[in-house]
């Protein structure tokens, strides 16, 4: 028998990040959870396959569908066959380095992708049943005008990522003042976790430096070791996501923890894990990183060694230098509070990387050969 009082939620991005902790968090509410997935020619659902529910299940409550945020017919079909509650709008081209090669295609799915369900929603008189959640992104901030950067802080994105999100900002606001829609902005700072995109900068140095401490990888090479960022736990974020859509009025929410740290320090902490200290030598390119120490037995990497450089194909066309969050209106109108620390996310993540370092080190002591990634 179906329950009247169970809700239903409807997440694009469902393969990413976000979209797999979410929906962890909605399915132990007791939602009934619907996620959009894109069609690949190989596999993309590592992160939710422990939620997988056979399609020959009766009465299943996660349940995957194939689409595209390009795609209004399919969103359009979707969206009137689910009948959802609330939407999640996660689903977009997230990386930051990438848009600057893929403009067009962000500018697609990123901003008019947002548009699509918006419209959706409104040309299926849906206005005033579903709740819509949309993912912005503290790079709407972009060039610093004030920190700590809250509600208020004036835009100034720096790259078409950043540019399309403004676009998918303002529509969202614009279709709640125009049609009555419950439709938010959560305007989240960078927030990570183990199984955060590889080649993000948290993803990448820890599996690196698990790597590195291994004696799988020589050298990590990285870009501005001087960009600020304002790093939380993803976990904590998509809480917020589901807080910001149960409030009585719509409203949009800056979600950080206050506090910024650079690439630079993420570095040393990641490496302090495995016990290994770094000095940092030189400036700008030419900036290196060597161990000073290597005082746990089990990662003895050479004293003096070089392991970390920086590669100037990295350097984003335009940087955002400082992102710093104000999470005030958060905390104060939806008792939202940040559980984890930095030290306790880096913790996090580099004993997942070390675990899966250490399959390929068996893998590789096996004779097969290791995968390359590319950064
Ligand atoms: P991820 O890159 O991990 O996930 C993005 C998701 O979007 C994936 O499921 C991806 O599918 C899907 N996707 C990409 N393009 C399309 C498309 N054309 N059609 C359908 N689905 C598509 O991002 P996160 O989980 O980290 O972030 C979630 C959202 O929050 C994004 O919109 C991001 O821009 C935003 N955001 C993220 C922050 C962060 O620090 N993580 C901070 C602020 C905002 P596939 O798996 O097939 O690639
Ligand atoms: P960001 O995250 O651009 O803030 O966007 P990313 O981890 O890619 O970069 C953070 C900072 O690190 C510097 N950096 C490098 N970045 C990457 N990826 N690779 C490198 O080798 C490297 N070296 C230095 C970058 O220049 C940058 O300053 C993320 C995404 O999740 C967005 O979708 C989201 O909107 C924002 O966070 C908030």
């Amino acid at each position: 028998m179906s329950n009247p009082t169970q809700k239903t939620a409807f997440i694009t991005g469902v393969t990413g990040q976000d979209g797999a902790y979410l929906s962890e968090f909605l399915l132990e509410k007791g939602y009934i959870v619907h996620g959009l997935k894109r069609r690949t020619s190989l596999f993309n659902t590592d992160r939710i396959d422990h939620l997988y529910q056979d399609p020959h299940e009766k009465n299943r409550n996660f349940i995957l569908h194939y689409g595209d945020m390009s795609d209004s017919t399919n969103l359009t079909r979707l969206i009137q066959e689910i009948q959802p509650d609330e939407i999640y709008n996660l689903a977009a081209m997230s990386h930051v380095a990438v848009s600057f090669e893929t403009p067009e295609y962000t500018g697609n799915v990123d901003a008019l992708g947002t548009l699509r369900i918006l419209d959706a929603v409104r040309l299926l008189g849906l206005e005033k049943k579903t709740r819509i959640y949309q993912a912005s992104t503290s790079e709407l901030y972009g060039k610093v005008q004030e920190v700590p950067q809250s509600e208020t802080t004036p835009f100034y994105p720096r790259s078409p990522y950043a540019v399309a999100k403004m676009y998918a900002f303002w529509i969202t606001v614009n279709y709640r003042e125009a049609y009555g829609m419950y439709a938010c902005n959560g305007i989240l700072f960078n927030h990570e976790s183990p199984i955060r995109g590889e080649t993000f900068v948290t993803r990448k140095i820890t599996r690196a430096t698990s790597k590195i401490a291994l004696g799988l990888q020589d050298k990590l090479h990285l870009g501005n070791l001087d960009a600020q960022r304002d790093w939380g736990h993803a976990k904590d974020y998509v809480r917020m996501m589901w807080m910001i859509l149960q409030a009585d009025e719509p409203e949009d929410f800056v979600i950080a923890t206050g506090k910024t740290t650079t690439v630079r320090e993420f570095v040393r902490m990641s490496f302090a894990e495995v016990g290994i200290e770094l000095e940092f030598k030189g400036e700008g390119v030419d900036e290196k990183g060597y161990v000073v120490s290597s005082s746990n037995p089990e990662y003895q990497v050479a004293i003096g060694k070089e392991v970390l450089a920086v590669d100037p194909n990295y350097f984003r066309p335009t940087e955002v230098d400082l992102l710093i969050g104000d999470p005030t209106k958060a905390k104060t109108k939806l008792g939202w509070e940040c559980e984890y620390e930095l030290s306790e996310l880096v913790k996090e993540m580099m004993q997942s990387d070390l675990k899966l370092m250490r399959k390929e080190q068996l893998l590789k002591e096996c004779g097969f050969t290791i995968l390359n990634y590319y950064e």
